[in-house]
């Protein structure tokens, strides 16, 4: 049996199925992975030396730039087939795929899927780089300031405390949405078949998913067109780009 063969006859016995996405199944929408090389005046920064908080600090308005220009490059980036693909396996298939995205992009969500666990964020929210000071001089709960009523600069900041205002993605360092991290966690320990797509499979706790999966014994199967860190832990590799593959793998028979 050949290798999509395979893979498609799991997807059909598969009880429950978890995807866990990075930025490749975004590429064929033309946003840059994040190994890419970088860009104009970030092109000799590597994406540690931009998405921490220590960054941020050293250089607010540097990494606060770097964000503003994803966030304009993403607001017309559309879903592709393979968002796409995705997206209609769960609507023809209710409660039987999770999809767990280290993506910030929304494009998961702007395709139609559905419960999608966003482990590392949101890049068009906003939050206060410290908890509100007022909201801890006025007893919490609701008192604090309103990031999007900051005074507007790059970036915006806090007129009376000089907080600054920052976006609400995971930076290294920074522990992930414990929600979405233990959903996570439950999909991958009780599926029976991970897909892994589109991620270099470098940054954890993330990718220590693939291999819960795996040692819950869950058959994995990684589909990208480079090698990754996670092919070890698959049983598969479909050595392809997600947009095209993706489409053929959930297809119906
Ligand atoms: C295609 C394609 C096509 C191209 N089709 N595919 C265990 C071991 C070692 C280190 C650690 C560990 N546990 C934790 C760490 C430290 C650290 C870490 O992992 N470091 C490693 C780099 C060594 N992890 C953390 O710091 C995490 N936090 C944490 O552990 O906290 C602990 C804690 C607990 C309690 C209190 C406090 C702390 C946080 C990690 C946050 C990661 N954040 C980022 C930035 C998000 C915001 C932003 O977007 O700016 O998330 S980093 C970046 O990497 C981003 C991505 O989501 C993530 C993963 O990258 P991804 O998606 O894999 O992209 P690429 O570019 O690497 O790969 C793209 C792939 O696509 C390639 O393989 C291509 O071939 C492929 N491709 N075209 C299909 N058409």
């Amino acid at each position: 049996m050949g290798t999509l063969e395979q893979a498609r006859l799991w997807v059909r016995q598969a009880r429950r199925i978890a995807v866990l996405t990075g930025a490749g199944v975004s590429a064929e929408s033309g946003v840059p992975t994040f190994r890419d090389a970088q860009t104009g005046i970030w092109a000799n920064l590597r994406p540690e030396d931009l998405a921490t908080e220590e960054a941020f600090r050293r250089n607010p308005r540097r990494v606060w730039d770097w964000y503003a220009q994803r966030r304009e490059n993403l607001r017309d980036a559309q879903p592709n087939a393979g968002h796409a693909a995705l997206a209609e396996f769960q609507q023809r298939h209710p409660g039987r795929m999770t999809i767990i995205t280290q993506n910030v992009d929304r494009l998961h969500q702007k395709a139609g899927s559905t419960g999608v666990l966003a482990l590392h964020g949101d890049l068009f929210e906003n939050r206060w780089l410290h908890p509100c000071l007022k909201s801890d001089l006025y007893g919490g709960a609701g008192g604090g300031c309103d990031p999007a009523a900051a005074e507007p600069g790059r970036p915006p900041y806090c007129a009376e405390c000089r907080n600054l205002v920052r976006p609400a993605v995971v930076w290294f360092g920074e522990a992930l949405p414990e929600d979405a991290l233990s959903a996570a966690e439950h999909a991958a320990g009780t599926c029976n078949l991970m897909l892994v797509v589109g991620t270099s499979g470098v940054v954890y706790p993330a990718a220590g998913l693939a291999h819960l999966a795996r040692d819950s014994g869950a058959h994995v199967v990684v589909l990208n067109p480079e090698p990754t860190d996670l092919d070890q832990a698959a049983h598969l590799r479909i050595a392809g780009p997600s947009a095209q593959w993706l489409p053929l793998l959930l297809a119906e028979p």
